[in-house]
């Protein structure tokens, strides 16, 4: 029997603050467009809003640069903004959840400013400072070989102290060294300023890399590249899970708040068992990135990789059967602000499946054990840039780095970049990140500039909130009958246990599954991850028809057809 907690029951709306409503016509969205749009979230069914970095921050990662904790980004607007936003959600029974960025920080934070200033700075090892290394020919050398998430070298020599600081991300991202108590102190008392402020949880950025080897040693040589992942060495290192019970027993566990770690490198069952696991006491919940790496190349992102059915139908099962074995619990999401839309990735935004793809994939995030996460925008069917776009619409710094990388590697011609300008229309990061399409006036609505901080998608005269808010039909109507029928039927939906149906039940295009409740309820869920019709023989006695994307017609005797990208949710009391 699962127990019941309330973020077990939470549905999760993202908010990437730069893009969802801007309120003062600056170009960028702000804390006040989002108050302005609570009665809109309210309206969708959503309980928890989780809130993209806002703190104060030099944004060269989107604010994941954090320069001060306790304060946010001018543009974005003030604390008091924030405590309004928080006190607004409250009384509209809606929780927020802030990111929490602290396993690296700007350089621009004045913690890292003093830790640079000197070798002796008493906060000099709050940051990871090694000596350079020097080869045969007395060249200087980075520490080891570890390479940069973005590319490059992950150390960056600093003239002023002759040494180098580790930074996994952006060379102005400087890893904070967990090893430092009194740098962990300072990092809980950020997380308190907000927590007393009643934020209800967060989402916790890049969690698993806080603790490093110690010996920081070269990663295993995997290609020819002058700089290897080392992930094995930075992932999950051996103090991960004391900085997180520490961090429970001496803040967290002193509110009622939810917590949910960002996991990427760490895919394997026994290394999750660790983090969430009930006996463990760690997080409530985490995001294993493999969901949304399903066609990421074997060595990187932008590696060529078709997404197949299979591999939603792998990962699923593996999740959902894992959770139950160690009374764990997990999130169920397709999109975040890192990648392209889960419509185009792994189903069809082509104008005649859009609708029945935005709807079969909310199908999915709906039904299944786990607490759902979607990206504001999907619930209206938001879909990537078109192929139209050249490379020039892609601003993000991290598929930028990759395409002046390839295109320097080619010799700088860009004729030659078709390929991995394919990947930025699949898998860019600028996907997730558009500009929210609210109507159908300039600008999809979002800004009153003539010039948005990135480009809207301009699908939006087509796709948008306006027309799709007092229409059933539509893929708003959608999500929000298949939210509120989630938190009517829990006990199925939430707490019911999960039973895959096998390849040989449905076809390797359909993902199949059912769900059963403790008072023997049971619901199947059909997908068609296909664009063709797909027919499920199999007699699923007593059971009617409880949801569907596609017309009733869909259920025979001892069938069910399933039309491109079909959703049906069948039901027995
Ligand atoms: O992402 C962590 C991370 O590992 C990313 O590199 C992710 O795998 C990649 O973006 C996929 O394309 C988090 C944030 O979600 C991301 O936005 C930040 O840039 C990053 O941390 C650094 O804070």
């Amino acid at each position: 029997q699962v127990e019941k907690t309330w973020w077990k029951e939470a549905i999760v709306y993202q908010i990437y603050p730069a893009s969802f409503s801007d309120s003062n016509g600056d170009g960028l969205g702000d804390v006040r467009g989002i108050i302005n749009k609570v009665p809109y979230i309210k309206s969708l069914g959503v309980n928890t809003i989780w809130l993209s970095p806002i703190y104060a921050s030099p944004q060269k990662d989107m604010g994941y640069d954090v320069s001060d904790y306790r304060s946010i980004h001018a543009p974005y607007g003030t604390v008091e903004d924030v405590q309004e936003l928080i006190d607004l959600l409250h009384a509209n029974d809606i929780r927020l959840l802030m990111d929490l960025v602290v396993n690296h920080t700007s350089d621009e934070h004045a913690w890292f400013k003093e830790s640079r200033s000197s070798k002796t700075n008493p906060k000099r090892d709050w940051y990871i400072w090694r000596d350079p290394k020097y080869d045969a020919r007395g060249q200087r050398k980075e520490p080891n070989n570890w390479a940069s998430i973005f590319g490059g070298p992950a150390w960056q020599f600093d003239e002023h102290t002759g040494q180098y600081y580790l930074a996994l991300f952006l060379p102005s991202q400087p890893d904070l060294n967990w090893e430092s108590e009194d740098m962990r102190r300072a990092a809980h008392d950020d997380m308190r300023f907000w927590l007393d402020r009643g934020v209800d949880g967060f989402r916790i950025d890049s969690m698993n890399l806080m603790s490093k080897h110690p010996d920081l040693p070269d990663g295993k040589i995997i290609n020819e590249e002058p700089y290897q992942s080392g992930a094995e060495f930075f992932a999950s290192g051996p103090r991960m899970h004391d900085y997180i019970r520490e961090m429970r027993t001496k803040v967290f566990d002193k509110y009622n708040i939810m917590t949910v770690g960002e996991l990427g490198f760490t895919k394997d069952e026994n290394s999750v068992r660790e983090y969430v696991a009930k006996d463990r006491h760690e997080l409530n919940m985490l995001f294993t990135g493999d969901i949304v790496d399903m066609d990421f190349g074997v060595e990187a992102k932008y590696g060529r990789n078709d997404f197949h059915p299979r591999k939603i139908r792998h990962l699923t099962n593996l999740w959902q059967e894992a959770m139950p074995k160690f009374d764990g619990w997990n999130t169920v999401y397709l999109d975040n602000h890192d990648s392209g839309r889960s419509i185009t990735r792994y189903a069809s935004d082509a104008p005649e499946y859009r609708a029945s793809s935005a709807k079969m994939l909310a199908t999915y995030l709906t039904t299944l054990s786990g607490t759902p996460f979607l990206l504001a925008g999907q619930e209206i069917g938001m879909a990537n840039l078109g192929k139209e776009y050249g490379a020039e619409a892609y601003i993000d710094v991290e598929g930028k780095n990759y395409y002046n990388k390839v295109l320097k590697a080619r010799g700088g011609e860009v004729g030659q970049m078709g390929d991995v300008l394919r990947e930025l229309q699949l898998k860019a990061r600028d996907h997730g990140r558009l500009p929210m399409q609210w109507d159908s006036s300039a600008n999809a609505g979002f800004t009153t500039a003539s010039e948005p901080w990135m480009i809207v998608n301009k699908d939006y005269t087509e796709w948008n909130v306006e027309s799709q808010l007092d229409n059933p039909g539509s893929v708003m109507g959608y999500w929000k009958e298949m939210i509120a029928m989630r938190k009517k039927m829990a006990d199925l939906f939430v707490y019911g246990s999960y039973v895959a149906l096998s390849e040989e039940d449905t076809g390797e295009m359909v993902l199949g599954y059912e769900r059963v409740s403790q008072t023997g309820q049971k619901a199947v869920v059909l997908l068609n991850f296909s664009d063709a019709e797909q027919k499920v023989l199999k007699q699923f006695e007593h059971l009617t028809l409880l949801f569907s994307n596609q017309d009733e017609s869909c259920v025979g005797d001892g069938e069910v057809v399933l039309q491109p990208f079909g959703a049906v949710v069948l039901y027995s009391a």
